[in-house]
């Protein structure tokens, strides 16, 4: 199992660059049909929409929700892209454009439509609940309505696209900062790759997906419990999953800071990325849940036992397994031994 996963190239179109520059409204208006913008804000190149399943037409609070959603609208306030707009920096280029949907398959995919249409870099989308969010080896990721963010990234870095494995590591510590931010005193792990840990439990899982080649992009899609209660999850979860709330102990957290907090986070850490990966890695590394722990290590070819020493420049895996020798791991599951 790679860092980054690659989207096929059968899947590619050409980017349409014209639609990009006639204004963004209506360019991810007429992207996502089936969708109704309900709100917009923000001069033409740095807009806000949040949109609503056309079928469920604006008449009244009720009837504006899908039906899951219906359920849960006594226990939080709407996403709305423009409260999350409002909160960050005009200069960024990480959700210069927020677009909001109450309900979709995976962001992941949403992204990836916008990518191969020409989307400008940046571009966040947001769901309220995701039918069929994913995380890596197609596994389920849940995704309750309102209870969470569940947002991917339409990023193209000025790198090699060799290089864009890096995003893994880049997006690992930002939003480990975004979390101390918007929950101060909390301290989140790496579990290396891709999931951050609050109090010993999983948080925040995030999959990187890329297509490559002209016009090639990449998607880092992010998911981050925020308001769940321990009996929110699944039986199968609940000694494993948190959420901000329960890492608190306290009352529901405002998402809209908390998605404000993430992105400004990753707007900031996203220079580095080119400039001073170095820094990122060591980071990661100095947050790392694995240093000098006994893991097993799992590859499509074989499983086998080693102590993690640390992580290499490009953020994989260096180990040391019981014989002395020394390896790489770019990807595949690693558990700590005696652990869960
Ligand atoms: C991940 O995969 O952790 C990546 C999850 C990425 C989710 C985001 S949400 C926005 C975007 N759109 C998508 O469709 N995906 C991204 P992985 O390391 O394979 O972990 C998956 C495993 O985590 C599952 O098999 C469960 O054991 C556990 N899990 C599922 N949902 C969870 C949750 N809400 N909180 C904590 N653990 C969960």
């Amino acid at each position: 199992m790679p860092l980054f996963d690659e989207y096929r190239p059968s899947q590619q179109r050409r980017p349409r660059q014209k639609d990009a520059q006639n204004g963004l409204c209506s360019f991810f208006n007429r992207l996502l049909t089936g969708e109704e913008v309900i709100r917009k804000s923000g001069p033409p190149n740095r807009v806000a929409v949040t949109f609503l399943p056309s079928a469920a037409k604006p008449q009244g609070e009720a009837s504006r929700l899908s039906e899951g959603i219906t359920q849960e609208k006594n226990l939080a306030p709407p996403l709305e892209a423009d409260a999350i707009l409002a909160r960050l920096p005009e200069s960024r280029r990480i959700g210069r454009t927020i677009l909001v949907l109450e309900e979709t398959g995976s962001t992941n995919d949403v992204a990836a439509q916008l990518g191969r249409a020409g989307a400008p870099e940046g571009t966040a989308v947001f769901a309220e609940c995701q039918t069929a969010g994913r995380g890596r080896l197609s596994r389920r990721w849940e995704s309750q309505a309102r209870r969470g963010l569940w947002f991917s990234l339409l990023l193209r870095p000025a790198l090699a696209q060799a290089d864009w494995a890096r995003l893994t590591t880049w997006a690992a510590v930002g939003v480990a900062r975004g979390l101390e931010e918007a929950l101060p005193g909390c301290r989140a792990a790496i579990k290396w790759p891709n999931d951050i840990y609050l109090g010993g439990k999983k948080a925040v899982g995030i999959l990187c997906e890329s297509a490559a080649g002209p016009g090639g992009y990449a998607v880092v899609g992010i998911g981050v419990n925020v308001n769940q209660t321990r009996a929110d999850f699944p039986a199968e979860l609940q000694e494993r999953a948190t959420s901000l709330r329960n890492a608190s102990g306290g009352a529901p957290l405002d998402r809209h800071a908390a998605a404000a907090a993430l992105l400004r986070q990753l707007d900031a850490l996203y220079p580095a990325l080119e400039h001073d990966f170095a820094a990122v890695v060591a980071e990661a590394q100095a947050r790392s849940l694995l240093m000098g722990r006994t893991l097993t290590v799992h590859t499509p070819c074989e499983t086998y036992a080693a102590l993690a020493e640390a992580l290499e420049p490009d953020g994989s895996l260096r180990v040391r397994c019981a014989d002395g020798s020394v390896r790489r791991v770019a990807g595949g599951e690693v558990s700590i031994t005696g652990w869960q």
